[in-house]
């Protein structure tokens, strides 16, 4: 077995990469984690350091014990995962008691895993749970649209939900529960990380005010398409309301 033929690897940083070419991650935006299942985590292990340090969580995931994670490293950008994963991901392994964690492979040279880390754990904690385990994907990233509207419309998830429904028809398909919609928070907190949690015990896609989207998913393919579906939805509603008036009327322009 070697590296280059982890499928998941693969597809994560092909995910990775064709996320980049959709502009959602400038510089070292944006981040992503992956429950790996239990037969990856077995044919991975050739690449573990079993002497990695155990290191303390600043939270606690009982429901995500001995579970195995490969993740983007903080600072890292996305579009260089597909070339250098070693450099730009781990994979990471969750205590026994959900406390603690240690980098088994990646992260070469140096570095932390994301710093939306409790934020991931905790969404993949509470959607592990609801989905009987279907759900392995946490992706979060800084589609401008969706960024837009959250200056516009009101802290509302009805209005959002509503509002984006009427886009296209795609999307009462793609997402029937509807978007979950958070106020702002700072980056990287465990504040952040808790309210997203409590949204996703509802919604696969929740929206982070004034700075981005954070959607859930069963395979790669459905967790890019609900986010690319979410923001050209997004896209379409701000073109929309940029062609009327603050009156209301329409632009007149011929
Ligand atoms: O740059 O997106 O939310 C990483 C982030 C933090
Ligand atoms: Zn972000």
């Amino acid at each position: 077995m070697k590296k280059e033929d982890l499928k998941f690897i693969k597809d994560f940083a092909e995910m990775a990469y064709e996320a980049y070419l959709m502009g959602w991650h400038e510089r070292n935006g944006g981040n992503m984690s992956y429950r790996m299942e239990e037969s990856e985590a077995e044919n991975a292990s050739f690449l573990y350091d079993e002497n990695a340090p155990w290191q303390k969580l600043d939270i606690s995931v009982p429901g995500l014990a001995n579970e195995y994670f490969l993740v983007t490293g903080s600072g890292k950008y996305f579009k260089n995962m597909i070339k250098d994963p070693e450099d730009t991901l781990c994979i990471l392994q969750i205590s026994e008691k959900g406390d603690s964690f240690r980098i088994l492979w990646g992260l070469c040279n140096g570095g932390r895993p994301t710093s939306e880390l409790a934020s991931h754990l905790l969404n993949h904690e509470v959607k592990k749970r609801v989905t009987n385990g279907r759900y392995r994907i946490m992706y979060h990233a800084h589609p401008e649209n969706v960024i837009a509207l959250s200056f516009v419309l009101p802290c509302d998830e009805k209005v959002f939900t509503q509002k984006l429904w009427e886009m296209m028809p795609e999307c009462p398909l793609t997402f029937p529960e509807g978007l979950g919609v958070v106020p702002f928070m700072e980056a990287g907190s465990i504040e952040l990380g808790r309210a997203t949690s409590e949204k996703m015990k509802d919604y696969n896609a929740v929206v982070w005010t004034h700075h981005g989207l954070f959607v859930s998913g069963d395979t790669f393919d459905e967790a890019f398409g609900l986010f690319h579906t979410v923001e050209k939805a997004s896209s379409i509603l701000v073109k929309v309301m940029s062609m009327y008036h603050g009156d209301g009327s329409l632009l007149q322009l011929m």
